[in-house]
């Protein structure tokens, strides 16, 4: 069975959480559109978590490959078109760097854009019943980096491999305090549902040639 391999990222920025290494746990090993499911934790550290991830690509040898981070104060899943090769870190990773105005890769074009289904996947989380929509930017962060590092190594090595990028909202406990009083949130077991049913849509759309 083909394997699709799905990560979350560890908290950062003074969270004790990350709503999607939270969310994104609770598929390991789940048969899911016709994918074994993959997860692993990721750091929320620059390069790092590209390297973690490409070991993992390497040993489990997966079809499809989703990275799934925080986009704090969005109210939808964010399911990401496209990668662009620039990081300008607002805020230190988890190891102290802040990288600024950098290229990811030197050698590497402006943007790829993600090899999933990505306007297939956004309608069927609304069908779903969950708020989602496209987005064009995953930051200039760690997200966005491994986003585009991934996509890099895949194109770049002619991997016969899908990559995409889901970002999520903050969970309902990160924004019950003052300073965050108003923000919004989304449910764990609803963003469980909503990757559930973005799996799905790969899985769909397995059978029909995708432009790599
Ligand atoms: N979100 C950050 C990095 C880790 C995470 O969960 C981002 O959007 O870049």
């Amino acid at each position: 069975m083909a394997k699709l391999l799905i990560t979350g990222f560890d908290p950062f920025a003074g969270e004790t959480v990350n709503p999607s290494w939270k969310a994104v746990r609770h598929l390991n090993g789940a048969i899911i559109g016709g994918f074994e499911v993959i997860t692993h934790e990721i750091p929320t550290v620059f390069e790092a978590a590209f390297t973690i991830v490409q070991s993992h690509i390497e040993r489990h040898q997966p079809a499809v490959v989703i990275g799934v981070g925080q986009a704090g104060g969005s109210n939808a899943i964010r399911v990401e078109c496209l990668a662009k090769n620039r990081i300008d870190a607002r805020k230190q990773d988890n190891e102290g760097n802040q990288p600024k105005n950098a290229l990811i890769a030197i050698d590497g074009p402006a943007h790829y854009p993600a090899s999933i289904p990505f306007e297939n996947m956004a309608k069927q989380i609304e069908i779903e019943g969950i708020s989602a929509h496209l987005s064009n930017s995953a930051g200039a962060f760690v997200c966005n980096e491994l986003f585009y590092s991934t996509l890099h190594y895949v194109k770049s090595h002619n991997l016969p491999i899908r990559v995409g990028f889901i970002h999520v909202p903050y969970l309902p406990e990160q924004v019950a305090n003052k300073k965050r009083a108003g923000l919004p949130s989304m449910a764990e077991e609803t963003v469980v549902r909503a990757l559930t049913v973005a799996i799905e849509a790969i899985g769909d759309d397995l059978s029909i040639p995708f432009a790599n």
